[in-house]
């Protein structure tokens, strides 16, 4: 069976952008794939964060990934942290990257272009995200469309590895949603939804209150055309609450455009609003049980074992490979 895997960075509340980019397609894959999910809490740190939030997120982004339907008899779920490997290897790697290469990182760039006091860490990301897919044999990575450059740069890591010392690691591929989308700032559309975004009124958060949400598309930005038609670079607005309501009811483009002829924009989003808020309200009533519930110890526990176990045999190898052991 092919394996998939994916992470996302308990760095503050889930946005449906981290819904429909990777945990959606989790869920969709679990049943054909063999899965794991992870939480990337040793990405987080690479900007700087109060450590009891960071740990408060990271048990709140498992109750999440439960509450989305991501099933734990059908993933293997962990935390990056609890793996000693991931770091080990990420060493190595280090060792066979290029300043150059990981200079050239768009996320990099951006992250460091905000804040002048930027961490080694933020630039050896892409390393450590490289070893969390390396250690596993992973065939596919279901991430957003602004994670596929460091997919790539995994690639690339694996095969220069391979070549240099002999095959050792699989080369994975990104698994980007079908139609590459990259869900928007309601507010502002030329810029990504992001759960780190300064203004939060462009941001819908899985946990956000359910009329706040409403409130958020009701105001999302338009366009004057008053035509619901999907238009990526001339309606980015429209078309971004077209590709929400796409990714939440399952019809395509075309049906919804069908559906909203000579609908207003206020009628349009009343609906794009409704399914939000009905997907959000039963995803939020499954959080708070799944909160409460030791389940979570559980899971992490199991989760913990069997990546370690498995880690350990690709770190061995790694490490007759390069020289470094007796
Ligand atoms: P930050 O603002 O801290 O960078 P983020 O919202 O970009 O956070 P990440 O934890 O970096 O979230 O990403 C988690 C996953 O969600 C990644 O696979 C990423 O590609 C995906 N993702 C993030 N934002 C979006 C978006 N707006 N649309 C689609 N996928 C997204
Ligand atoms: N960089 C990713 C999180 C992440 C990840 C991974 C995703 C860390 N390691 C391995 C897929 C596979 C992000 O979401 N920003």
């Amino acid at each position: 069976m092919s394996k998939i895997l994916t992470g996302l960075q308990p760095t503050g509340a889930i946005t449906l952008g981290n819904y429909i980019g990777a945990i959606k397609q989790m869920k969709e894959l679990q049943d054909n794939y063999e899965s794991y999910i992870f939480v990337a809490n040793m990405h987080a740190i690479t900007i700087p964060q109060d450590s009891e939030e960071l740990r408060s997120n990271t048990r709140n982004l498992i109750a999440l990934y439960l509450a989305c339907g991501i099933d734990p008899n059908k993933n293997t779920i962990f935390l990056q942290s609890e793996n000693p490997y991931h770091a080990n290897l990420s060493w190595v790697l280090e060792c066979n990257s290029y300043f150059g290469e990981l200079s050239r990182m768009t996320q990099f760039k951006d992250k460091s272009s905000k804040n002048a006091n930027f961490t080694v860490g933020l630039f050896t990301y892409p390393v450590l995200m490289a070893s969390d897919i390396l250690l596993y044999d992973i065939d596919y990575v279901p991430v957003g469309v602004d994670q596929k450059q460091h997919v790539e740069l995994t690639r690339d890591l694996a095969e220069r590895f391979n070549n240099k010392y002999g095959d050792t690691f699989k080369v994975p591929e990104p698994l980007i949603t079908k139609s590459g989308t990259k869900i928007l700032d309601l507010v502002n559309p030329s810029i990504k939804m992001s759960k780190s975004s300064e203004n939060k009124k462009g941001v819908i958060f899985l946990l956000d209150d359910l009329e706040v949400a409403r409130k958020k598309i009701m105001s999302a930005t338009t366009d004057s055309e008053c035509v619901i038609k999907y238009d990526m670079e001339n309606k980015p607005g429209i078309s971004n609450l077209i590709n929400i309501y796409v990714s939440l009811t399952g019809k395509t483009i075309e049906e919804t455009e069908n559906e909203f002829t000579g609908k207003n924009y206020g009628e349009f989003k009343r609906c794009v609003a409704d399914v939000v808020v009905d997907f959000l309200s039963d995803i939020q009533e499954k959080y708070r049980s799944y909160l409460n519930s030791t389940i979570i110890e559980e899971i992490l526990d199991n989760g913990k074992n069997i990546t370690i176990n498995e880690a350990k045999i690709k770190y061995d190898l790694v490490k007759m490979r390069i020289g470094l052991t007796r």
